[in-house]
């Protein structure tokens, strides 16, 4: 079947909420894909940093079909003998005391929603429907109605109304504007190490710590969402480490299952987790013993086989290639592992079109917003392919 049949295919029978580059993927490994025509790409977005592990990683995938074959779901009703395993592994890996298995990232989100509002009325003693979570502007943290309900996002929220009360903006990477934004009825503070969608926007060096101070002060319960920076992309297994601190919650997802199937965790080190009662809170899937095998398994190549570390030397390597570029246009170039952005001026007219160049020359990335392109490769990329990335890259950035 020809490309273009499948992109009408899509077209006409698709909800349009996406407007996807016209390729059509047909197959992956590890940093590369290839569309239904046979040509080659090297992805350099990583469907958002959930393919973290690369695509179709071969021990992830024996993790998959094994546990397939044997038990895939049990519902939460009954136990199953991946779970647990999951639970101790991430425990012993993160620091953790307690873990909430979801599905998606929102979920996840959703999830310690409920569980910090349980928490401020049972053991802060915050009035009943008082609570108050605060985020910050520019936050992306999912779909749902409440979540979007507190995005700053006008293209997120506009006309999918009325939303969740009990939330309250602050700007972001200012510590000072969160310490002045708590009452007493304050819960929680909710934020992305760096915010993604945001365009990689990386806050002032110590602001995190500063938080977790405020958060300590205060009796406030710090949440990092993760999803995106967590699992190596910054070139640590979570960003926090960057500050030396360790959150009261923890939200991961995405590369938590290396791509596979959608798997969230809530990981928390406080007593928060441990007011949701049975009863309280659940879902059919989460915590299903083919998510669990698969995240086991996404969880131990990320470590065997040093993705970590690879995420922070070829970050930097990254980085450093792309900040040879000369071009007036750009802004600035910045990253923190392979979690990297180029920002143009809004005089180049938005970065869309080099985006599409990008995907002639066989290198798939993708704009955020107008003016940012994301780059943000599989952990397992190397020093030979970072030049190939970089040979292109700046054949397209690089002034005419
Ligand atoms: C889409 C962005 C990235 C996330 C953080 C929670 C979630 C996400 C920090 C929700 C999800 C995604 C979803 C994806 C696009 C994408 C994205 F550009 F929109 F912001 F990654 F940068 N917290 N991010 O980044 O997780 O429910 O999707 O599993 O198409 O909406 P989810």
């Amino acid at each position: 079947m020809r490309k273009n049949r499948f992109i009408d295919l899509e077209e006409t029978y698709g909800a349009h909420n996406y407007e996807p580059f016209d390729v059509v993927i047909h197959r992956g490994q590890g940093i590369w894909v290839w569309d239904v025509e046979g040509n080659r790409y090297m992805d350099c977005l990583s469907a958002y940093s959930a393919l973290n592990q690369g695509h179709c990683h071969p021990k992830i995938m024996a993790a998959m079909f094994e546990q397939a074959k044997k038990l895939t779901l049990t519902s939460r009703a009954f136990r199953n003998d991946q779970l647990g395993l999951l639970y101790e592994e991430i425990c012993e890996m993160t620091h953790t005391h307690k873990v909430l298995l979801m599905n998606s990232g929102a979920e996840a989100v959703e999830s310690v929603i409920k569980a910090v509002r349980k928490w401020g009325y049972q053991v802060k003693g915050v009035l009943e429907d008082k609570a108050e979570i605060i985020v910050c502007s520019n936050n992306f943290h999912g779909r749902t109605i409440t979540i979007i309900g507190f995005s700053t996002d006008p293209t997120a929220r506009k006309e999918f109304g009325p939303f969740t009360p009990g939330f309250k903006i602050i700007p972001f990477g200012n510590a000072k504007a969160f310490q002045d934004a708590i009452t007493p009825n304050t819960v929680a503070f909710l934020v992305e190490p760096i915010q993604g969608e945001a365009g990689v926007n990386i806050p002032p060096d110590g602001y995190l710590k500063q938080a977790k101070e405020i958060c300590e002060k205060e009796n406030v319960v710090l949440v990092l969402d993760e999803i995106q920076t967590g699992l190596g992309r910054t070139g640590k297994l979570l960003a926090e480490e960057h500050e030396g601190i360790e959150a009261d919650i923890t939200l991961v997802g995405k590369a938590l299952s290396g791509g596979f199937y959608p798997v969230s965790a809530v990981l928390s080190n406080s007593e928060v987790l441990g007011t949701l009662k049975p009863g309280e809170h659940g879902s059919t899937f989460g915590g299903n013993p083919l998510a669990c095998a698969v995240s086991r398994a996404a969880l131990k190549v990320l470590l065997e086989e040093h993705m970590v570390e690879n995420s922070a030397e070829m970050g930097a390597y990254f980085l450093e290639g792309l900040k040879q570029i000369k071009n007036p246009l750009i802004k600035e170039i910045r990253g923190r592992g392979l979690m990297i952005a180029v920002e143009f001026y809004p005089e180049a007219g938005g970065v869309r079109q080099y985006c599409y160049k990008l995907i002639e020359e066989g290198l798939l990335c993708k704009d955020t917003h107008k003016d940012t392109i994301r780059f943000a490769p599989p952990l397992v990329i190397t020093r030979k392919d970072v030049d190939w990335a970089l040979e292109r890259i700046e054949k397209i950035l690089k002034a005419p």
